[in-house]
C-alpha cells in the first residue's frame, strides 16, 4: 500500500512513472554548496513545498529535514526517510545508519532510503545493514528504496557510471530486495574486462541514453522492479529535458532530481519540473 502510494500520488499519479525531490545534499555535500545557489533551500519546509506545488510523487531526506516539516506536511506528500548519509569530510566510501524505521513509523513516511556503494571497501557492510533494516521495513509495511552508487578502489570517475558497472549495480539494488532502485544515468563506457567480452558478443548496445537505460531496466528483473535516474549537478534545463526523454524511452521509471530543482528559484524549477513531467505523462 505503501509503494502504491508514492505511485498513485501527484501528477503522474496511475502512470507508472514517478518525480521524486531528494534532498539529502546538505548531508552528502554540505550545506553551502547545496543550499547557497538558492538560499530558500536552507529552509526545509521549502522542500515540502516544492515537491507538493510541483505534483511530485514523493519528497525524500534524512531524519532532521523530515523531522522539521512532517507536522506540517503531514499526510500532503509521501516521504521517503533516508536512513544512511555520507558526508564530504569521509576519508572513506560508507555511509552511517541515521535513521530507523521506527522513526519512518513515527514520521508517516512511505518509505526508507538506504545507498550502497558497490565496489566500496565498506560495500558487505552496508550490503547486510541493508538486509536488516529492509526486512524490518518490509514487515511494518514500508517500501524500501535503494541509492546503487558503485564507487570504490576498482573504479576510476568514469567507472562509477559505466554502463555495465551501472547495470550491475542496479541488479544488485534488486537482488537486496529494493522496490525502488536509483541510479546514475549510465554513460557510453564499458569498465569491467569481464564484462566488455560479453557485451560484445551479445551485442547489448550502448550507443544512446534510450538503450543504456533499457539494458538497466532489463537488468532490474526484466522491468519487475521501479527503477529511477538522478539528475546530478545542475545544468540546462535542455540537457536535463533531454536526459528525461531517453530514460522515458528506454522504459525507465522516472527521475529522481534534486540540485537541478533546488538549486533553481523556486518559479523555474516549477517550470522545468512541470516539463519533466509532461515528458512522462506521454507514450514512450
Ligand atoms: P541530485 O539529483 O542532486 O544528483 O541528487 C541525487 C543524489 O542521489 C542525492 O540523493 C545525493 O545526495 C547525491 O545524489 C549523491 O551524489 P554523490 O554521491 O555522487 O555526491
Amino acid at each position: 500500500a505503501n509503494l502504491a502510494r508514492i505511485l498513485m500520488e501527484g501528477k503522474l499519479g496511475g502512470t507508472g512513472r514517478m518525480v521524486i525531490l531528494p534532498v539529502d545534499q546538505g548531508f552528502e555535500h554540505g550545506p553551502a554548496r547545496s543550499f547557497a545557489p538558492n538560499p530558500a533551500a536552507y529552509d526545509p519546509h521549502y522542500h515540502f513545498e516544492l515537491a507538493i506545488e510541483a505534483g511530485l510523487n514523493a519528497y525524500a531526506a534524512p531524519l532532521g529535514m523530515i523531522e522539521a516539516g512532517a507536522a506540517t506536511f503531514a499526510g500532503c506528500i509521501p516521504t521517503i526517510l533516508k536512513v544512511n548519509s555520507s558526508n564530504s569530510l569521509s576519508t572513506t566510501k560508507d555511509q552511517a545508519v541515521t535513521g530507523t524505521v521506527a522513526d519512518a513509523l513515527r514520521l508517516g513516511c512511505s518509505a526508507i532510503g538506504f545507498t550502497i556503494y558497490p565496489g566500496s571497501e565498506y560495500q558487505f557492510e552496508m550490503m547486510e545493514e541493508l538486509r536488516e533494516l529492509a526486512e524490518e521495513a518490509k514487515a511494518a509495511g514500508l517500501a524500501v528504496v535503494v541509492w546503487s552508487y558503485p564507487r570504490g578502489p576498482m573504479l576510476d570517475k568514469a567507472g562509477e557510471t559505466a554502463f555495465d558497472i551501472c547495470a550491475y549495480a542496479a541488479h544488485m539494488a534488486a537482488l537486496l530486495g529494493a522496490h525502488i532502485i536509483k541510479v546514475k544515468p549510465p554513460t557510453d563506457a564499458l569498465s569491467l574486462d569481464a564484462a566488455k567480452k560479453v557485451y560484445v558478443e551479445r551485442k547489448i548496445e550502448g550507443k544512446d541514453l534510450a538503450a543504456r537505460i533499457r539494458h538497466v531496466v532489463q537488468s532490474c528483473f526484466n522491468g519487475r522492479r521501479l527503477v529511477v535516474f538522478s539528475g546530478g549537478e545542475a545544468k540546462g534545463a535542455d540537457a536535463l529535458l533531454d536526459e528525461v526523454r531517453a530514460i522515458h524511452a528506454g522504459g525507465g521509471n522516472g527521475s529522481i532530481v534534486g540540485r537541478n530543482a533546488f538549486q533553481r528559484p523556486k518559479e523555474e524549477a516549477l517550470k522545468l519540473l512541470a516539463s519533466m513531467i509532461e515528458i512522462y505523462r506521454t507514450k514512450p
